[in-house]
């Protein structure tokens, strides 16, 4: 759902610029005097100024609660796996967890900046951060559906980037096999 509002948006967007540019292209070559067009221009702009401000308070006030950060209440979840990303390879300290319950993601990089991704069997991006060298970035996901989860590098990161995906197994909620905090 996002990917496809954020398409549309996109699409809305760059419709209204490719217009705009038609438009001035079209009007380029008439001439008309400069001080009406400058008064109007500056008349509008403390109106458009309190839009743009009035705009973005209400989508901050949509979006930001929304954020999935941690509200620091119950600590760190009982599922962590650390995550070392490589030229070019994902090191695991363990390729399985179980669904239903909060997994923290320590997510660090031995050499360059990769982007550390999850998804889902049709290739869906479920959950992504950063993995940066000499910083541990904290991801916290929980999977609904047990399966089989690919990992993948979402930042080019040198020649053999593409290849830099392993699996996540993700078991049901009765089989506590591996993945204790540790
Ligand atoms: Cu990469």
């Amino acid at each position: 759902m996002p990917q496809q509002t954020a398409w549309l948006v996109t699409v809305i967007l760059v419709a209204i610029l490719a217009a705009t540019f038609l438009r001035v292209v079209s009007t380029a070559s008439s001439s008309a005097a400069y001080e009406p067009i400058a008064k109007r221009a500056t008349s509008w702009r403390p109106r458009l100024f309190w839009l743009l401000a009035l705009f973005t308070v209400i989508v901050l006030a949509f979006t930001l609660r929304r954020l999935p950060y941690s509200r620091g209440d119950g600590g760190a979840p009982a599922q962590v796996v650390r995550i070392t990303g490589s030229q070019w390879a994902w090191q695991l300290s363990h390729d399985t967890v179980q669904s239903g319950q909060p997994v923290e993601f320590q997510v660090t990089s031995n050499d360059v900046n990769h982007g550390f991704g999850i998804y889902d069997a049709r290739m869906r991006l479920l959950a992504q951060v950063q993995a940066m060298p000499k910083y541990t970035n904290l991801l916290r996901y929980t999977f609904a559906t047990p399966g089989r989860y690919t990992i993948r590098c979402l930042e080019y990161c040198g020649l053999v980037h593409h290849e830099m995906r392993t699996d996540l197994i993700v078991s049901g909620p009765a089989a506590a096999v591996s993945g204790g905090g540790q």
